[in-house]
């Protein structure tokens, strides 16, 4: 069923640089998603319930493991072309980026790109506030409007009737794309171009099909923080929704599956056990596996197939000489 789009509050206050915009879904969403999720099998959880406050910490340090290279090739190519994209996509536009967390790709961009104004949206409140604060010091010129909201979810963007803009540039970056299976993606990619609008562009991260030995490294790093990341999403379980998950019970599972093109992580069971959840029980086998993420890896011509089938003109691609990473352009 298609959710309801939910009314914009009109919080905009033209004297502020920076306003907020709360569309962040009712907190009973949760517990539906996780009796869903544990209800079915194979038993499977939402991972944009990774990131409450200690998730959020716990992703930046992933971004600094020696393993986890998507984060600095990405940052790198931002940086390196960030004046050919702008070149590319001309000034003035409205900016909007989905899963802006700490916003650090995006520096580069506004400062080439130079839009019209910066409408970053998160589900993490608190990385949204810390975010937009930074970015409002950096560039007190720019007008920013905040908007928490699940943005995997059908999303109206604010009329902003006092920016004009020359057209919409929507920035998805992090590969968080790979979350999605390749069906919801051109789902996710067709209301993107319909948002982006005529005129419209989107500038889109997407981790590439590589080697499954690196691969498995960055989703299994030494130090055990993507392990940490994973459990902490029982962490959060536990504490949101009165369950009764035993962490030393579980462990972290990720593999490359070649045939699927992802990485999967799943949380294992160490044995047979119940658990309770808002006085709901649920039962696990010995080795019974809960899938807890996708990270959907693409060639350069996979997902230009993916963006037309959305109905984008894919356009120019950069990638990082080692042939890890890829940002797309997509035009409307
Ligand atoms: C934020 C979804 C892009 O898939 O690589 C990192 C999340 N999970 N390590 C990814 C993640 C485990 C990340 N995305």
């Amino acid at each position: 069923m298609k959710p309801a789009v939910p009314a914009v509050p009109s919080a905009f206050s033209p004297s502020s640089p920076v306003s907020f915009i709360d569309l962040q879904p009712a907190a009973g969403r949760f517990l539906d998603d996780v009796f869903a999720g544990l209800g079915g099998s194979p038993k499977a959880l939402p991972p944009k319930y990774f990131y409450d406050a200690r998730g959020c910490d716990l992703f930046e340090a992933i971004c600094e493991l020696p393993e986890y290279y998507p984060t600095r090739t990405e940052l790198a190519l931002m940086r390196n072309y960030a004046a050919d994209m702008a070149a590319q996509l001309g000034e003035g536009s409205l900016l909007i980026e989905f899963g802006s967390g700490a916003s650090v790709k995006t520096e580069a961009l506004l400062r080439t790109l130079r839009p019209a104004a910066y409408v970053p949206v998160d589900i993490a409140a608190d990385a949204l506030h810390a975010s937009t604060a930074r970015l409002a010091a950096a560039f007190p010129q720019l007008p920013i409007i905040a908007v928490c909201a699940d943005y995997m979810q059908p999303l109206r963007v604010p009329e902003l009737k006092h920016i004009k803009a020359s057209r919409r540039v929507i920035y998805f970056p992090g590969s968080t794309i790979g979350n999605l299976t390749p069906e919801e993606a051109q789902g996710f990619l067709g209301r993107a171009h319909e948002l982006a609008g005529a005129e419209g562009a989107m500038l889109i991260g997407v981790d590439l099909k590589k080697d499954a030995g690196l691969l498995h490294a960055a989703y299994n790093d030494a130090q055990g923080v993507t392990a940490e990341f994973n459990l902490n999403l029982l962490r959060r379980i536990n504490r949101e929704l009165a369950a009764d998950f035993d962490l030393d019970q579980f462990r972290h599972v990720a593999f490359y599956n070649a045939a699927a093109g992802r990485i999967e992580m799943h949380l294992e069971s160490l044995r047979a056990q119940a658990v309770t959840v808002s006085g709901r029980t649920f039962a696990f086998g010995a080795g019974e596996r809960m899938h807890t993420e996708n990270s959907c890896k693409y060639s350069v011509g996979e997902f230009q197939r993916l963006a037309q089938a959305a109905g984008f003109r894919p356009g120019q691609v950069w990638i990082d000489a080692d042939r890890l990473f890829a940002v797309h352009l997509l035009r409307v």
